[in-house]
């Protein structure tokens, strides 16, 4: 076992290759990256127990670094080829995310680690769409674009074979791990050269542009990456300072006291040179920046509440706007830490404190985690969020695809098809959250909860 590269080392290393090619490619992103960095050091330098909190938590040394990217996948068997390119680097497909509703031919999940050690170490996810080609409504231009999938290997056969290695071996080792990192890379690389001519293009284009920017091209380019920041408010605010166009809103709840879920902005797609199979030249826009904020992971009910506020908030024209109308709406969703545990809307993580361990035969399984903490005997931890948010994507992927947005009837979720796509099920994120928090209350002995059916 020990001659092989760990798992979280490998994610590491590919995380890291990637987010190197990436600023290379997209330069604006290199400028993201500074302007995050500035802003994370200027909210360290005004909060010094945050900066002391972060040092404890080992977490300041890759402040700045990438949480997450995304891709987009053709066909199956791209899908569950990249199942296993992922599994290599300890990343495991969790949740399944609809975007059939917004008028995006796409449905997808989130690879992510999933153990706490494993995030604790470095918790980078790839959130991957696969194409869904019954919502073109065009069928020859359906059979057309799956015609043009048919013909193309997103894997080097490289990585092909250090995936069968890795079957075989049951890891790789230092020199096949580096290798695996490059070879895999190239399925994420950006490649000017279409696979399809100007006119092609423009035939999948009009049917959608998310289709156009699936098939017309011979890998499945990453298409942002996104660093952590402290504050995003401000970054949203100091873009245009800094030559970088944001889109209109920060996706998400508000700005709060207590973070919950996930808060995310991008900057708007570059137009970038491509040449078309006949040699014409052209433009193709797919590329962007994003910055992400996390809090506390949600229960079912706290979930539901979020999503009802968020619908009921709406969308207003401008960041300002929109900023105000979530804070009156959200509101009514507790702010505080107590009433966010009382009211089982969010998940934590428990530890005895010394006086809770000298007392552990005094601590009965169904005894209540507050009364505890507010005697001093245990300390709580929010469990952080680590998946996505359905209605900020296709926000997100929208920015991204111009004004009109081509409402689609069709589309509806169908996580069967997309689990018969990727060779698997999906994990539920809920159950991982309700997992973490369980495993705590044990070794507290607490009893476990279950959340997951609660119906309030
Ligand atoms: C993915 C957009 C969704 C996020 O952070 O919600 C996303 C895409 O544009 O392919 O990355
Ligand atoms: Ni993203």
């Amino acid at each position: 076992m020990g001659e092989y590269v760990s798992a979280d080392e490998i994610r590491e290393m590919f995380a890291q290759a990637m987010s190197v090619m990436y600023q290379q490619e997209v330069p604006q992103y290199g400028t993201l990256l500074d302007l995050v960095a500035d802003v994370n050091i200027g909210v360290l330098e005004k909060h010094p127990m945050l900066l002391e909190q972060l040092t404890n938590d080992g977490e300041i040394g890759r402040l700045n670094v990438e949480r997450h990217g995304a891709i987009r996948v053709g066909t199956p068997e791209e899908l569950a080829g990249l199942r296993k390119v992922f599994a290599i680097m300890g990343m495991y497909p969790v949740g399944y995310y609809d975007l059939s509703v917004a008028g995006i031919p796409v449905h997808s999940t989130a690879f992510r680690p999933t153990e706490d050690a494993a995030l604790a170490r470095n918790p980078f996810r790839v959130f991957t769409s696969l194409l869904r080609p019954e919502l073109i409504e065009d069928t020859t231009l359906r059979e057309q674009a799956l015609h043009i999938l048919a013909q193309r290997s997103i894997f080097t056969p490289g990585c092909r074979e250090l995936v069968d290695t890795h079957a075989q071996q049951g890891g790789l080792t230092a020199v096949q791990a580096q290798r695996f990192v490059s070879e895999a890379l190239e399925t994420f690389r950006w490649r000017q050269q279409a696979c399809v001519d100007a006119q092609t293009y423009q035939a999948l284009n009009s049917a959608h542009r998310l289709v156009a920017d699936i098939v017309s091209f011979p890998g499945c380019h990453i298409n942002h990456l996104t660093p952590r920041t402290l504050d995003i408010d401000r970054v949203q605010a100091l873009m245009p300072e800094y030559g970088i166009t944001p889109k209109n809103v920060i996706e998400g709840p508000p700005r709060r006291v207590y973070p919950i879920l996930l808060r995310q902005t991008s900057f708007r797609a570059l137009e970038e040179k491509v040449v078309f199979g006949e040699g014409a030249q052209g433009a193709h826009t797919a590329r962007f920046g994003e910055i992400e904020q996390r809090g506390v992971a949600l229960t079912p009910k706290g979930r539901r509440l979020y999503d009802s506020l968020l619908a009921e908030a709406g969308v207003a024209a401008d960041n300002f706007a929109h900023q105000n109308q979530l804070r009156n709406t959200f509101a009514r969703f507790p702010d505080d830490e107590a009433t966010l545990r009382q009211d089982g809307l969010a998940w934590y993580r428990y530890r005895l404190l010394p006086a809770g361990d000298a007392n552990r035969q005094a601590i009965k399984p169904d005894d209540n985690p507050q009364a505890l903490i507010e005697r001093g005997w245990l300390a709580a931890s929010p469990v952080t969020y680590e998946d996505f948010l359905p209605v900020s994507a296709a926000g997100i992927f929208q920015s991204n695809l111009g004004a009109e947005t081509q409402v689609r009837e069709r589309g509806h979720a169908s996580q069967q098809a997309f689990e018969t796509a990727l060779g698997c099920a999906v994990k539920d994120p809920f159950a991982l959250y309700q997992d973490t928090e369980n495993r705590s209350r044990r070794l507290c002995g607490l009893a476990a909860v279950n959340r997951l059916t609660d119906t309030d």
